[in-house]
């Protein structure tokens, strides 16, 4: 030990000391890292372009959590990699073993409370976050949604109880849409990549689903849900397009159509008619079990 020391205190500066301490170079290993790793994470399009404000905050949320995410793997892996490196077994020493340690109190504390208090944190955002994107908004239009197998139909309730029945969705950019799903057999379910938002429609309830567009666009709308032998053909599109292109679409659109499948919740039919005449698939099978 004397004959190690001795050159160090001679011809060594303390800095040289420092730089060769393992803690030391552990740090500016993650520290170089931490400052690659996450401008690469922010930098992969890990989801598709975002078309509404939901999927802005969804967005954050993911950038906050990969901000948080790079330093702790960061962490490990230098610790453990390090260690591989630097405290390798070496030849004659497979019959060493390090020095026995009792328990360490502070340390122990310490590695429980920090990812405690980084796991509430994170916890504590992702809820504000993704709590506000089902908060319902001023002025919101609302689009029922109705499911079956295997196929999509959209319909915007007017004034006299009337409804716009179709086959596609267009919704205006910049306004607030409130969907109510329901399905009329299996449970299905509704998923706008580029929105971010995503729910099942299950018979017997109905969900909801607020999206707010913000990018003028044709996107796909799918069911993420296996609900039989045709669904990965169960797809339709949405179409956000501007106000006054959304208006002119919908006055476009017949009041006289047939009614709905199902009973759209928002308006249900009193008579039971809703869909008479449709000639769906599989409806007269399904209307009993369709809840008032
Ligand atoms: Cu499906």
């Amino acid at each position: 030990m004397t004959s190690r020391r001795s050159p160090t205190s001679t011809t060594e500066g303390p800095l040289t000391v420092v730089r060769k301490n393992p803690l030391f170079q552990m740090l500016m290993i993650g520290v170089v890292a931490i400052a690659i790793g996450i401008p690469i994470a922010l930098v992969i399009p890990w989801y598709p372009t975002a078309a509404s404000k939901q999927a802005d905050n969804f967005r954050t949320l993911y950038d906050v959590l990969l901000i948080a995410s790079v330093p702790i793997f960061v962490l490990v892996y230098t610790v453990v990699l390090f260690s591989v490196w630097k405290f390798r077994m070496r030849p004659g020493e497979e019959h060493k073993d390090g020095p026995p340690i009792h328990g360490n109190t502070r340390l122990e504390v310490v590695w429980t409370a920090l990812p405690a208090l980084a796991l509430v944190s994170l916890c504590t955002f992702a809820y504000t976050q993704l709590r506000s994107n089902e908060d319902g908004r001023k002025g919101e239009i609302t689009v029922n949604v109705t499911e079956r197998q295997f196929a999509f139909q959209f319909s915007y309730p007017q004034a006299g109880g009337k409804n716009i029945v179709s086959p596609q969705l267009y919704v205006p950019k910049g306004r607030p849409v409130v969907f109510r799903l329901r399905s009329l057999d299996v449970i299905h379910s509704f998923f706008v990549p580029e929105f971010s938002q995503k729910i099942d429609a299950v018979p017997g309830i109905t969900t909801t689903l607020r999206v707010t567009p913000t990018r003028i666009g044709f996107y796909p709308v799918e069911c993420t849900e296996l609900c039989g032998a045709g669904h990965s053909l169960m797809r339709t599109a949405v179409h956000v397009v501007s106000g006054a292109a959304f208006g002119t679409w919908l006055h476009s659109q017949s009041t006289s159509a047939p009614a709905p499948i199902g009973s759209a919740p928002a308006a249900p039919s009193p008579s039971g008619a809703a869909g008479a005449g449709s000639g769906t698939r599989g409806l007269s099978s399904t209307r009993s079990r369709i809840p008032k």
